[in-house]
């Protein structure tokens, strides 16, 4: 049996949906969650979901990931932009990735334009809210399903 897609979140991501609605919109990450999961039943994959505040926890989840996981969506939050350990992590990858980003971060801040996830990144979905981790999970499918015989 095929590995799940581990869908991993970043820092503040667990406040989705209480604040700064005009930025990220008004679903919550359990609405996304349950967005991917659906995406996830109609693609014919599985998906691990998780979130989580601190960088070596993330670390830690993507290096689970390198195990466990067929593919990787990753939405890095304030990381994606500051980590070099989450760089270093990611290296060692071997399956494919999906960066992702709710909003167009190349819209916004020059500091937001710089990104340490996507030089390893099979490809990058920004700028289409909570639609954006289905794109990732319908892009990422064709890569991680198994062969046929
Ligand atoms: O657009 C995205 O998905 C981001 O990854 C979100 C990050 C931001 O640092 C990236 O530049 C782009 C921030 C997530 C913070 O989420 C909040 C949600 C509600 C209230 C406050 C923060």
């Amino acid at each position: 049996m095929t590995k799940p897609v581990h869908v991993l979140n970043g820092p503040n991501l667990n406040l989705l949906g209480t604040r700064e609605v005009d930025i990220y919109g008004s679903e919550t990450l359990a609405g996304i969650e349950q967005r991917c999961r659906d995406a996830a039943e109609r693609l014919g994959i599985s998906i691990l979901f998780a979130q989580t505040n601190g960088e070596g926890e993330l670390v830690s989840l993507i290096q689970r990931a390198g195990r466990e996981a067929s593919g990787v969506v990753l939405n890095a939050a304030a990381y994606t932009h500051t980590s070099l350990a989450l760089h270093d992590a990611l290296k060692m990858l071997s399956v494919p990735l999906v960066e992702i980003h709710l909003s167009n971060v190349y819209k916004r801040e020059p500091i937001r334009h710089k990104s340490f996830v996507s030089p390893l990144a099979t490809g990058v979905i920004c700028g289409f809210g909570p639609l954006g981790y289905e794109l990732a999970l319908q892009a990422i499918a064709p890569l991680v399903a198994p062969r046929a015989p």
